[in-house]
């Protein structure tokens, strides 16, 4: 369901920037679940370049019952640009989440008028694809911007069409964005950004919603190594679980 997705983000990024892959841990990249008679699979790329330290995508294929593309970039340290950030699900075709965010490092008034302000028109044209849900999981206030789109969608077909222009919409913004950033001079701001990332990482690994899903498929511990060592890999786990 979500392939388009995955190859458009692959071609521009290979477009734009000179890539080199990143080792994925071994197991991680790829993992095979078998429950009954339905398979579930999850594969994983990462890839950095000068202006990106971390560009990761997911895919999750379990048929009808399970389609999930989620993405984070990370800009290089010298750049405070939000982190891109992509989750799309789909269960058994009927319960259809799209979250898109450009995930905002810092909340000062300067930041957000610099780096959130540009999405709004774009935002203004998919209010449609920015549904007024509580959050359960996340505080909206902290990593998530207010022009963030956020929906459950109620026609799959939505998906191919309104849903895919919104993402090629944001993801060129982001792309005009990363190329219009001026890299910044003192050790501090860099220093400051790269903090930022690894609370950033630190927070979604211990509230990521995914990770009971990740371990009905997989097993606890292999969940437990995804999220912290690949898809939150600045994170430390908090406490030992059993
Ligand atoms: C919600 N994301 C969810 C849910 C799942 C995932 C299972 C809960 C859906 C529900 O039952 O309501 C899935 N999250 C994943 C997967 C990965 C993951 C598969 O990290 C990793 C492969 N989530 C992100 C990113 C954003 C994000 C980058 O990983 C930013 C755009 C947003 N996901 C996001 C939000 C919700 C969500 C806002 C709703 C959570 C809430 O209600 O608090």
């Amino acid at each position: 369901m979500y392939q388009p997705f995955l190859e458009h983000l692959r071609q521009e990024l290979f477009a734009r920037f000179a890539l080199e892959a990143l080792p994925i841990p071994a197991g991680l990249d790829y993992q095979l679940s078998e429950r009954g008679r339905q398979r579930t699979t999850i594969q994983s790329w990462c890839y950095r370049s000068a202006e990106l330290r971390k560009a990761r995508y997911t895919y999750i294929d379990g048929g009808e019952a399970a389609q999930v593309f989620n993405s984070v970039i990370y800009p290089a340290y010298q750049y405070d640009l939000p982190l891109l950030g992509i989750d799309l699900l789909s269960f058994n075709r009927k319960k259809i989440l799209v979250v898109l965010d450009f995930q905002p490092l810092f909340r000062d008034e300067a930041y957000l008028s610099r780096h959130i302000e540009p999405m709004r028109e774009i935002y203004e044209r998919y209010s449609d694809l920015a549904q007024p849900f509580e959050m359960k999981f996340y505080d909206a206030n902290q990593y998530f911007s207010r022009y963030l789109l956020f929906a459950r969608v109620g026609d799959p077909d939505l998906v191919a069409t309104r849903v895919f222009s919104a993402y090629k919409d944001y993801l060129d913004l982001y792309w005009q964005m990363l190329a219009a950033a001026k890299p910044l001079e003192h050790p501090e701001a860099v220093q400051r950004v790269t903090c930022a990332h690894r609370d950033y990482d630190q927070y979604s690994a211990e509230r990521d919603p995914a990770s009971g899903l990740f371990s009905s498929y997989f097993g606890h511990e292999w969940a437990e190594r995804f999220l912290y060592e690949f898809l939150f890999a600045d994170a430390v786990p908090l406490a030992v679980t059993p």
